[in-house]
Parts: C-alpha cells; structure tokens; sequence
C-alpha cells in the first residue's frame, strides 16, 4: 500500500472539481448558536437510539472552528466543498422567522469559502428536520412539500447569490425507508404506511422546490441519491435482489428521470401511498441540472422466508470490509454512474461522497491510513473507466472531510480525511489527506 494516489488531477477532463463534504448536524454543534431542536436531538436522547446515546449536541464544534476547517480544506487542493444547513438552525420552528445567529454563520461560512477560492455547493436537508415540524408529522406529512419549499426560498433568497450549487436532499431513501420503515434513524418509526407516504413526500418536496427556486433565479440545482451494488446472496434470491433494487436504486431514480415508481417496489408501497400520488409523478419528473451520486458498497440480499413484503434479509458477503462492515466493491461505482448516464441521458453526474471508515489512531503525530488512500484511489479509477465510456462526471467529493457523528453509530466510525481527536476536538490531517494534497496541489481555479 502506498501513501499516494495513482491518479494525477490531469487524468480527469478540464473543469473536473474536486471536493469534500460534510454536514451540518454531524459537525456544527447543535447546542451552539440558537439553534431549534430538530428530530435527531431527540431521537438521540432516547434510549437505545444511538451508541452510547451520543448527541450532535457538541460534533466537532465546527460552529467555531469553521474557518480553520475551511482553511483545511482549501490547503487540501479542494475546488468545491459540500455542506449542509441545519433546517432547525435557520428556522428553529421550521418556518417563520430565520435565526439571526444562523444568518450571520452560514453568511461567515459561505463567504469563508469564497475567499479561499473554493466553490460552495449546497445541500438543502440533510436530515434535521425542526421538531416542530415532526410533531405535525414530518416526512409523513403532504404538508412537508410546502414547509421545505418556504425553507429552501428563504435559504435562496439569504444566500443564492453566492452559491455554485443547490441539492434539495441528501439521500431520501435514508429520510424515508431507514427512518420510518427500518427505524434506524430519525425518527425511528417502523412504520410501512408512514414509509411510503415519506417514499412520496421526500419527491413532492424536492420537485416543488425546484421549481419554486428556478422561479427565484437559482441555478445548477439537483438532488442527492445514494445507490449501492445489490446482488442476490444466492441462487434462489434474485427476487428479493429485485424487490431492494427497486426501492434502494430505482424508486428515486425513476421517479426523476421517468415520471414512474418501479413495479417490484409498487407491489408493497401502491396501498400504502397517499392519494392523488400518481398526478404528482409529471412535477417530481421536472429536469434537473445534475444528479448527485453516493456510493459506498456492494450489498448481498437474501429472501427472508416467512417475513412479509420485502421479505429480504441483508447477508454478510466475503469482500474486505471497512468498520461499518460494509463491503468494499469499486466497480460498483462504474457500474452505476454507467446505468445513471443512460437513465438520464447528458445529465452531469457529480460523485457527491464516497469514502470508508477505519479504525484510525495518531501515532508520532500522524494517522496512517493507507486502506482508505487504497479505497479512494480504486473508486477514483471506476470514476475514470465511467468517463472513458462517456459518462458525463463533473466532479468527486470524499466523504467526509473530518470524523464527525455519524448518526446512530456515534463517534467511532471515522470516515474523515482529518482525524479529530474525541476529547479535544484537535485536528489531525491524515495520510489520505495528504494523499489528495499530493494529486490537487498546485490548485488551478476549475472553469465553469
Ligand atoms: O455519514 C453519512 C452521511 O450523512 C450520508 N451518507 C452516508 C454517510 C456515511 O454513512
């Protein structure tokens, strides 16, 4: 294993961005600065919910140390960095009047990346819905459709005007299908009726939206979808294969780019999804500016005999593994950016994250991870095979810039490039860090 990249920033076409990402609640601080409760802080406090009932309340306090981040990530070589705004911080009751605190922040914050040359790309929601709001039934709740389209005009109207990019969401299948379906994140419903609506939901909300923001003037706007490689476990489980494709990688999909809901996920859902859901299909269908790719892992399924619909069952496979003991699988990423470019013919694709956590420790002063520089190296050359097939990829961002809370698993899977020590918060650039500096420096301002 070796301590750089194979690639050199050259090997990819002109204008291809480099970035890293990251999101508010798993770094900023929710304690901080006046922020409202979203559902997360919550379904933390609630015993069983998350490891050790670890809370975003403190993260990596990048709500104070947001300027020497940012200047982690322009020493990097980034062109662009991912971010997110915490709903529940710009509008602590989820709609009314912004938190001028989280104004004068996020102003800090965008302008920050500005100065360092580095292009702010935006995600609207990723994942902290104001507890006011799911009390009225969140996600559930045709109503959502309106509250996060009055929420991303008022993040339009404050800072649209130095963005390079808008995402309405980070990955709904996790908003809707982990959150209310598996139970596993915020808010923790177990629920398939409440799944299905949210399945909807997320896609009205996006698509109205979009709309209300292409009225508003904004451009280079897309939304985030997270795909994994879906095989069948074993000869005879095709058919729950199919059914977790469906719902993983095409419900959204298809929805966007067709105007249609997969039959294998229409099997179990249909009764499920609110009325009139079928005359929205033509709205949720409207065209995007680019689609945002996440790409992890390989994922092996099995039928689960006996269970109802889906009636599968995730298997362990036999790839090496990162701690989140998800299988590592980089033709995967091709594989999909292939299918995504014929699905949405011309559209620009972005890899929004990809990355790996690993059991990572500072010896001497420095965190040696050559698994994870091994990782980014073999899903930046699935990136390159997508582009020699003409896959119009426009950048890559590494999931994530720094360890940070990753949701119910805690602190203890660090996917960052930056280690940060648990207790003091210190900031340690690690080999991969390095790695990326190696390949992006002497950094050349990207046309758009
Ligand atoms: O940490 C998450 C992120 O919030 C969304 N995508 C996957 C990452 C790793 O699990």
């Amino acid at each position: 294993m070796t301590a750089t990249f194979s690639h050199k920033r050259t090997d990819f076409p002109d204008g291809f961005l480099f970035g890293a990402a990251t999101s508010a609640t798993q770094i900023e601080g929710t304690a901080f600065g006046g922020a409202g409760a979203s559902h997360w802080d919550t379904f933390a406090l609630t015993p069983g919910n998350v490891v050790r009932a670890e809370t975003a309340a403190r993260a990596c306090d990048h709500y104070h140390r947001w300027a020497e981040d940012l200047d982690l990530v322009a020493a990097a070589g980034f062109d662009a960095y991912r971010f997110s705004i915490n709903w529940a911080r710009l509008l602590p009751e989820g709609m009314g009047a912004p938190n001028p605190a989280a104004i004068s922040f996020y102003d800090r914050l965008i302008d920050g990346m500005l100065e360092r040359g580095m292009q702010p790309f935006i995600t609207l929601y990723h994942w902290d819905l104001p507890s006011t709001l799911a009390h009225r039934g969140g996600w559930a709740n045709r109503d959502i459709t309106g509250w996060f389209t009055d929420y991303a005009l008022t993040v339009q109207r404050r800072f649209g005007d130095r963005l390079a990019s808008t995402a309405t969401l980070n990955e709904p299948w996790c908003v809707a299908w982990l959150s209310h379906f598996l139970g596993l994140h915020a808010p923790g419903l177990r629920d398939i009726s409440a799944a299905a609506r949210a399945m909807h939901f997320t896609l009205t909300a996006h698509a109205e939206a979009l709309a209300a923001l292409r009225a508003e003037g904004a451009k280079s706007l897309g939304i985030v979808l997270n795909f994994e490689h879906i095989e069948p476990a074993s000869p005879g489980d095709e058919g729950a294969a199919a059914t977790e494709e469906a719902l993983f990688n095409r419900w959204f999909a298809e929805a966007l780019a067709l105007g249609r809901y997969p039959a294998e996920a229409l099997e179990g859902l249909e009764r499920w999804l609110p009325a009139r859901w079928q005359a929205d299909l033509d709205t949720i269908r409207a065209p995007l500016d680019w689609l945002g790719v996440n790409y992890y892992r390989r994922a092996l399924k099995a039928t689960a005999p006996g269970s109802p619909w889906p009636a599968s069952r995730e298997v362990e496979g036999p790839l090496p593994k990162t701690t989140m003991g998800w299988e590592i699988l980089p033709d995967g990423l091709a594989d999909r950016l292939t299918k995504l470019a014929q699905l949405f013919p011309g559209l620009p694709l972005y890899v929004t994250e990809n990355g790996m956590s690993a059991n990572d420790h500072i010896h001497d002063g420095a965190v040696a991870d050559p698994e994870r520089i091994a990782y980014v190296d073999a899903h930046l050359a699935a990136c390159r095979a997508a582009i020699a097939a003409g896959v119009p990829l426009k950048g890559y961002f590494y999931w994530s810039l720094m360890d940070n809370y990753e949701w119910a698993l805690g602190y203890d899977k660090r996917f960052g490039l930056i280690h940060v020590d648990s207790e003091s918060l210190k900031r340690t650039p690690k080999w991969s860090y390095q790695a990326f500096q190696h390949m992006l420096l002497p950094r050349t301002l990207p046309s758009r």
